[in-house]
């Protein structure tokens, strides 16, 4: 399988993709306001990508449960500096810009990005041509409601259905659109309007997204479900299930993590990949 953003092709059927997550906000769930300044920010992107992160998330509106939208304009302010100094790094980190707004998107390739990861899978109506005409990879994510509701009582009656009949449904939109299918990746969109038992479906039901035929993107990393799962473990205890909610995804077909421990993720993957390149074929 490959994933093709911009001028890079992704090989997903030799590794799996480490998706290193750089949020540039004073809000985000975790990490909140470390990266907030530029410099913290590009120093930790250096460090992510000496760790072996091969795309770099950089977002600037934080989309935890209850968080407000941030206007464009100020998206765009928080994020060029950082764009700025990946772009000129020898060799250009990949980075994938995490915004709902194609106006963002669209300041952000031309900085430069080679993905965008929509966690609206594409709502805003001008977001498919600005991916089409940059050739950028997309990743499109399963969200009920906004981040502002999400978690009020989300109910499914076959949740890993559910989450497949949208997505290829926004698949299907984003292909009507312009954008090449080599480009598109999908992703469940774990704790996004979802209660814990649905997150965990969700992640035993990864084989099913991956029938789809694109590349299926995981981000579990420090997420409520792995707290409540530990019997109420905060953020800063949740590495370890982190760890295994990553390694897992992978041996049931994931090609991407969203991650914020990168080093540790990379060593965590790599065993499931060779796990998964043992495997008989059945
Ligand atoms: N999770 C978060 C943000 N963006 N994108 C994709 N594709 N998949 C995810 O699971 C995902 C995502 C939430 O995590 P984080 O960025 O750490 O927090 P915040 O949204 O508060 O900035």
């Amino acid at each position: 399988m490959i994933w093709r953003c911009r001028d890079l092709t992704f090989d997903l059927s030799r590794r799996t993709l480490v998706m290193g997550v750089l949020n540039v906000t004073p809000d985000s769930f975790s990490d909140a306001g470390r990266f907030a300044a530029p410099e913290a920010a590009i120093e930790r992107a250096h460090a992510m990508l000496a760790e072996g992160a091969d795309l770099i998330d950089l977002g600037a509106e934080s989309t935890r449960p209850g968080a407000v939208s941030v206007p464009a304009e100020e998206q765009i302010r928080r994020l060029e500096p950082v764009l700025e100094a990946l772009a000129a790094a020898a060799p250009a980190a990949c980075v994938s810009v995490d915004t709902r707004s194609a106006a963002v998107a669209a300041r952000a390739l031309e900085r430069g990005a080679r993905v965008v990861n929509d966690v609206s899978a594409m709502d805003d109506p001008a977001m498919a041509a600005t991916v089409a005409d940059a050739g950028a990879g997309v990743v499109l994510m399963h969200m009920r409601g906004t981040p502002a509701t999400m978690q009020d009582d989300p109910r499914y009656d076959d949740v890993a259905r559910e989450v497949a009949v949208f997505l290829r449904e926004r698949m299907r939109i984003a292909m009507a659109a312009g954008v090449d299918e080599a480009c598109v990746a999908i992703d469940p969109g774990i704790g996004f309007g979802k209660a814990v038992e649905h997150s965990l479906a969700l992640l035993a039901h990864v084989p099913e997204l991956a029938a789809l035929g694109r590349p299926v993107v995981v981000g579990a990393s420090r997420k409520s479900f792995l707290g409540r799962v530990l019997g109420g473990a905060p953020v800063e205890q949740r590495l370890e299930a982190s760890l295994a909610a990553a390694a897992i995804a992978v041996l049931l077909g994931a090609g991407i993590v969203r991650v914020h421990d990168v080093g540790a993720s990379v060593r965590a993957v790599r065993l499931a990949d060779a796990v998964r390149a043992a495997r008989r074929e059945p």
